[in-house]
């Protein structure tokens, strides 16, 4: 009887085999590292770990490659490819195209994409990987609950509504025939693994044996970080809220450094200075390889990634659904303000340079963050669009992307891309840096040199200091980057604003919880209390601390300007 249990502290467990469906950024790591962690329990030899990907044109090839000993995921991942290697060797990690193989694991992570569709989840993959898991579950050796554990990204309500129905129409009842959890991970592309190992991780359950379960597995491979035990909607909220809050603060940093580069204000002194009287502060002002975790978040051309523009729209789902009034959201207005970011940077530019129509315009770095590959939702590529809509001649250039990449291909800018530097900057007269990649920080004079026709330089991703620019030409432009300090009156008035904004957010997170609790929380184990929220973001390795719920001022205005956030924080 691999698992029995008579209650959540009394239980036998024996792990025979592990299964890992979907070998992507998230999936990949967790079974390299339950491979090479020897997870011994209840028998005397490591389980194995079987790895299944779905034979589809873009990623069947992943199933060779593992069995290879060789990781799919490209860029730079420090280790991933030795642990692979090293379980493939070892005979402890294999992949296969067939689901059935998971009939008989012990253990199932499912680590399948999930995104949004309008104001929705979009589940489509997620339940396709799912259709496999549960024809085989509903074959396995008689006596087994097997543990499901999602690893995905889930809207609040999920695990209790559309996974378990999924499976219980299948005849696979929750606490009876399967254990479903979820443990949404906290994933950085370029440190998959450094990640897992040390930062702190949510284990929740739908039954109180799941989290224990999960803390018992993982506390093989989380070594470093702190395992948090808690109920499934309350890490669906956790995980969803940490990315819509970030979105916030960064859209709080937008509609600041746009006032200020209006009025020549130096935004970044400015971010350090209020950043250091709430006690949130970080390096990332200085750094533009620096992951930002400060209050106020760093203002860029805007924000890209596969998250943070839809966990904000995740969280909301079932209010959404349910008709309850958007209006005064903050975290849904943060998305609108920064979908603005783009036009705002063109717009900054055309302020200081001049009229961009007719110009030969580069624009540097598709990908939407630093040294990576990854185009999805990128801000460079709606930037670079726009430039087209202005009749700009563009050329968008990258070191990493791939010219056959799926974002170029849909919006049509495969035809302006290149990966060839000095064929990107030869004939532009603005250079517009969007991503931090490391060729465009350690080059700059050499790519500089190979641009004779180079009249100006639009900074957009915090690349380079104003003084690098001095000599009047080319020309500067960057987000920021203000000359004249911030008054002490200013920094206290964008202190305030903060403050009101993390209150209204609060505020915010308290009646979505409310409406989740009412609707969603059919036991008292799965509820969501605010105080676990705020103590569970608490932990995210990247800043997330949330205010406590209460009254907001009404919102002052600076000379004519109020950042719209506020005054959504002051009227709701
Ligand atoms: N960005 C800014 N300013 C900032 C920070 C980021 O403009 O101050 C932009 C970035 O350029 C990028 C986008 O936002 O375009 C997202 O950047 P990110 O640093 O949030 O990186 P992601 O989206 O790859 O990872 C996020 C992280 N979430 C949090 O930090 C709360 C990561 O920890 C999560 O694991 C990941 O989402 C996820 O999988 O949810």
């Amino acid at each position: 009887m691999p698992l029995s249990f008579r209650s959540a502290d009394d239980f036998d467990w024996t792990v025979r085999k592990i299964a890992v469906v979907g070998p992507g950024i998230v999936g990949m790591p967790m079974a390299a590292m339950l491979a090479h962690a020897r997870v011994c329990e209840g028998v005397g030899r490591p389980a194995p770990v079987m790895v299944v990907q779905r034979d589809s044109p873009t990623s069947g090839w992943k199933v060779g490659a593992i069995n290879e000993g060789r990781s799919p995921i490209g860029g730079v991942e420090p280790g991933l490819d030795e642990i692979v290697g090293e379980s493939v060797s070892a005979g402890l990690l294999s992949a296969t195209h067939d689901a059935s193989a998971v009939a008989d694991a012990d253990i199932i992570l499912v680590c399948v994409q999930t995104d949004k569709k309008g104001f929705g989840p979009d589940y489509g993959p997620l339940m396709a990987s799912l259709e496999g898991v549960a024809a085989a579950l509903r074959d396995r050796p008689a006596g087994n609950i097997p543990l499901v554990v999602f690893e995905s990204t889930l809207a609040p309500s999920s695990m209790a509504t559309v996974i378990r129905s999924h499976f219980a129409g299948r005849g696979l009842v929750e606490g009876r025939d399967i254990l479903l959890g979820n443990s949404p991970n906290r994933v950085m592309p370029g440190r998959l693994v450094e990640r897992v190992r040390t930062s702190d991780k949510i284990v929740a359950g739908l039954h109180p044996l799941t989290p224990r379960l999960i803390a018992r597995l993982y506390s093989r491979i989380v070594t470093e970080g702190t395992l948090h035990e808690t109920n499934s909607m309350t890490a669906e909220v956790v995980k969803t809220l940490e990315n819509a809050y970030r979105d916030v603060r960064i859209a709080y940093s937008a509609e600041t450094v746009r006032y200020c580069d209006e009025h020549d204000i130096d935004f970044y002194a400015l971010r350090d200075r209020v950043n250091e009287l709430l006690a949130q502060s970080d390096h990332a002002s200085a750094d533009p390889n620096a992951v930002p975790s400060g209050g106020m978040l760093v203002p860029t051309v805007g924000v890209g990634g596969h998250c943070l523009p839809k966990d904000g729209i995740l969280l909301w789902w079932r209010a959404i659904e349910s008709g309850l009034d958007t209006s005064r959201s903050l975290i849904l207005g943060a998305r609108r303000v920064n979908d603005e970011s783009p036009a705002a940077t063109i717009a900054l530019a055309e302020r200081t340079l001049g009229p961009l129509e007719g110009k030969a315009v580069a624009v540097m770095g598709a990908a939407y963050r630093f040294n990576s590959e990854d185009t999805r939702n990128s801000p460079s590529l709606v930037l670079a669009r726009l430039l087209l809509g202005r009749g700009c001649r563009v050329t968008v250039h990258d070191p990493f992307v791939k010219p056959g990449d799926q974002n170029l291909l849909r919006l049509g800018l495969a035809g302006h891309f290149t990966n060839d530097l000095r064929a990107a900057v030869s004939d532009a007269a603005v250079l517009f840096f969007c991503t931090a990649h490391r060729d465009y920080a350690e080059g700059r004079l050499v790519m500089l040199g190979q641009a004779p026709r180079l009249e100006a330089v639009v900074d957009g991703c915090n690349l380079y200091p104003r003084e690098e620019f001095t000599g009047g030409r080319p020309g500067y432009a960057g987000i920021g980057r203000g000359q004249q300090k911030p008054s002490r009156e200013f920094v206290e008035f964008v202190r305030a604003g903060f403050e009101a904004v993390e209150r209204g957010v609060a505020n915010e997170v308290q009646g979505l919880l409310q409406f989740l609790n009412t609707h969603y929380a059919g036991e008292a184990f799965g509820r969501v209390a605010y105080e676990d929220v705020q103590r569970l973001a608490g932990t995210c390795v990247t800043g997330c601390s949330l205010a406590s719920p209460g009254s907001v001022a009404p919102a002052v205005s600076w000379k004519g300007f109020t950042p719209c956030l506020v005054a959504l924080a002051a009227g709701a």
